[in-house]
């Protein structure tokens, strides 16, 4: 696919995001008009079904030959291809968009050869949006370039870091003891054998968290458990940003989309070691994505 299709494809992204916005912040929910899909903390809303109804009629009516696969409409068993395949999350960040905290974003991603190749995260609350095609840099409100600094400080020790993390809505069993003895091992000090980052961050929406390590205010972000919708276009934001994706589980410098364990980390001179030294505090090893 050529840069002009590539191009054309974020644009008409662009254009269903405001569109998405404008339908999500006229919603107003309320904690008790959501459903749950899992547990009780796994939400979705009917703005979360209706804005990804309006996405894939947009898609379909001018890439119908190009496959989609949403949040809403993903059924167990359904797999990405290596065809052409846009990969939305209508609302990533569900329980903020229900809570009202205005950390929400519509997440627009399209995969060729399962390969994160046109991203585009918008966050209506704050008007913010962030789009990439592959090779060709990714921006913040289309003409600020990512980084937000374009000379990143090195990457010189986890203890300087700022990490992202999320809890998930599993809360029980190996991968959530491995997340929250992880979380420890990071905030401990170094005489007792941590890591002492400067601190963590978890706000709720892996995409919006994907953009931060791409511009820079977050340098690290660390998930299991989450999926292809809720990485694709911020993986490739993030990549276009001079980020790097390794698996959450340490050894894996290649992981997939929909593997479901994500270490993101910003770029900066010494990433790789960076990555290295996240993986020496992970405790245990993550089930999921296995
Ligand atoms: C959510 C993520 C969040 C993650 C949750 C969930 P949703 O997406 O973005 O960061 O921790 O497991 O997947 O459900 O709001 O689209």
């Amino acid at each position: 696919m050529d840069v002009k299709q590539l191009e054309e494809i974020r644009d008409h992204l662009v254009s269903i995001a405001h569109k998405a916005g404008d339908m999500i912040t006229a919603a107003h929910p309320s904690t008790g008009s959501s459903g749950s899909k899992k547990n009780s903390v796994d939400l979705v809303t009917e703005t979360d079904q209706a804005v990804e109804k309006m996405i894939s009629t947009a898609l379909a009516e001018k890439y119908p030959d190009y496959s989609f696969m949403g949040e809403e409409t993903y059924k167990p068993g359904d797999v990405l291809t290596d065809a052409p395949t846009f990969v939305v999350d209508p609302i990533d960040g569900t329980t903020n968009f229900v809570h009202s905290f205005p950390y929400a974003c519509i997440s627009l991603g399209f995969a060729v050869g399962r390969v994160p190749t046109v991203g585009v995260v918008y966050n209506p609350f704050t008007r913010t949006l962030y789009s990439g095609i592959k090779g060709h840099g990714a921006f913040l409100n289309e003409t600020i370039p990512l980084p937000l600094n374009q000379q990143p400080e090195p990457l010189k020790s986890l203890s300087d870091c700022l990490v992202c993390v999320e809890y998930g809505a599993d809360r029980s069993g190996n991968d959530y003891a491995v997340k929250t003895e992880t979380f420890t091992k990071l905030c401990t000090t170094k005489e007792k054998g941590g890591a002492m980052v400067h601190s963590i961050r978890s706000l709720g929406s892996a995409a919006l968290n994907l953009c931060g390590v791409a511009s820079g205010h977050l340098d690290v972000y660390w998930e299991a458990g989450c999926w292809a919708w809720d990485v694709c276009a911020g993986w490739c934001i993030l990549n276009e940003a001079g980020g790097i994706m390794v698996d959450a589980n340490p050894g894996n410098w290649e992981p997939k989309i929909e593997g479901r364990r994500y270490l993101a980390v910003r770029q900066g001179a010494g990433q790789k070691e960076l990555a290295e030294e996240f993986w020496s505090y992970v405790q245990g090893k993550f089930d999921v994505g296995a």
